[in-house]
């Protein structure tokens, strides 16, 4: 099968969808279904996205953001809020319109667990409640079980005050994730309507603060405070064991722990490390980003272009990828009519929101 041609580099006035929630949950495969672009899916435990990535939809103005998780390795929560804020704050002072958040939960977990409640927290800090209306808390994996216990499940889901409930009486829409690329599609146009608006995070940032001045920021800080503080206790446990075995004068065991010292020490020195660049990354930023106002007000077509390319080197290099793909969704059939319809409605609804202003 062939994709609509077309794809191309964000341009400002279009569209971006970011796509957050835990790892595994099937953000990937949205995006794949999406777009019919071979977006690169787990199949094991372990974390499948590590960085964020930009996908467009073919023959629309319409990108979506693909980003990892956060998960229980703090040191990499502050890689992965890094990469969140940078390319957030890239987009929209690149003008293009983030329209849409999407939150992926897959319908076969009917409790939050820790690192989904941490993703949780996490997405309303970077979002900011006061935007949960452009938000939609989207459910995969509906085939996957029954299809009594999921709407159970989701009934959960959206009672819980721990849960979703909060976040829908803000606004934040639900939605269903059915496996195919029309039920992506449904799910996008109207996140695609909305109009554009500065998540909390981005906002903090271009007001100066660094990374861990900002909400989000905070919580990565809290949390790795935390795990730094269960580590130093546990250093300290090993040190009593090591001068324990010395005494006994077992040396196999003392070497033994010594390691596992060593060890636990490596990983205080990351969080340190990790809380450090946390909280100093302002400066680059925030200079960065004067200068480019700066530069900006001066006219400087060259610094534009530069940041044009920047962004480009978000984007997934698509035509090329997408075309070897008809494997990974099943319907794909449907992608050139669709799409082709999600331009036209959406570049109307961009100049007609253009004309308003
Ligand atoms: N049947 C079904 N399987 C799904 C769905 N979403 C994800 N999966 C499966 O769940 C696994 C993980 O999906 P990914 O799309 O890689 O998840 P992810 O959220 O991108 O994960 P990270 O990149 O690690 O953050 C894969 O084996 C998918 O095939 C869905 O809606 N339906
Ligand atoms: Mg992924």
């Amino acid at each position: 099968m062939t994709y609509p041609q077309g794809l191309r580099d964000p341009r400002p006035g279009d569209i971006i969808i970011v796509v957050m929630g835990t790892t595994g949950v099937g953000k990937s495969t949205f995006i794949s279904y999406a777009t019919g672009q071979n977006v690169k899916v787990g199949n094991t435990l372990e974390a499948c996205t590590s960085k964020t990535g930009m996908y467009q939809i073919p023959n629309s103005n319409i990108y979506l953001v693909d980003t990892p998780g956060f998960d229980d390795t703090y040191v990499s929560d502050k890689d992965i809020l890094e990469g969140i804020s940078d390319c957030l704050r890239e987009c929209v002072s690149d003008g293009l319109k983030v329209s849409g958040i999407l939150y992926v939960h897959p319908i076969t977990e009917a409790r939050m667990k820790g690192s989904a409640m941490k993703n949780l927290r996490m997405f309303r800090k970077v979002m900011g409640d006061g935007n949960m209306g452009q938000c939609c808390l989207l459910t995969t994996k509906w085939s996957l079980q029954p299809r009594e216990k999921s709407e159970d499940f989701e009934h959960q889901l959206k009672t819980n005050p721990h849960f979703w409930k909060l976040l829908i009486d803000q606004g934040a829409s639900i939605a269903r994730f059915g496996d195919s690329q029309p039920s992506a599609m449904q799910i996008i146009y109207p996140l695609a309507k909305k109009s554009g608006f500065v998540p909390q995070l981005t906002k903090e940032i271009n007001e100066g603060k660094t990374l861990g001045e900002t909400e989000a920021g905070i919580e990565v800080l809290d949390n790795i405070e935390e795990a730094k503080k269960k580590h130093e206790e546990e250093k300290r446990e090993l040190q009593k064991d090591y001068e324990e075995a010395l005494r006994n004068r077992d040396k196999k065991l003392a070497q033994m722990i010594a390691e596992e010292k060593q060890r636990v020490e490596k990983e205080i020195n990351e969080m340190r490390a990790a809380q450090e660049e946390l909280r100093k990354k302002r400066d680059d930023d925030y200079e960065t980003f004067q200068r480019e106002i700066a530069s900006e007000r001066q006219g400087r077509k060259r610094d534009k272009e530069r940041r044009t390319n920047r962004i480009g080197r978000w984007v997934v290099r698509g035509a090329t990828v997408a075309i070897g793909v008809g494997a990974t969704v099943a319907t794909a059939g449907l992608a050139a009519p669709l799409a082709v319809a999600a331009y036209g409605f959406v570049e109307a609804a961009a100049q007609e929101q253009k004309e308003r202003e």
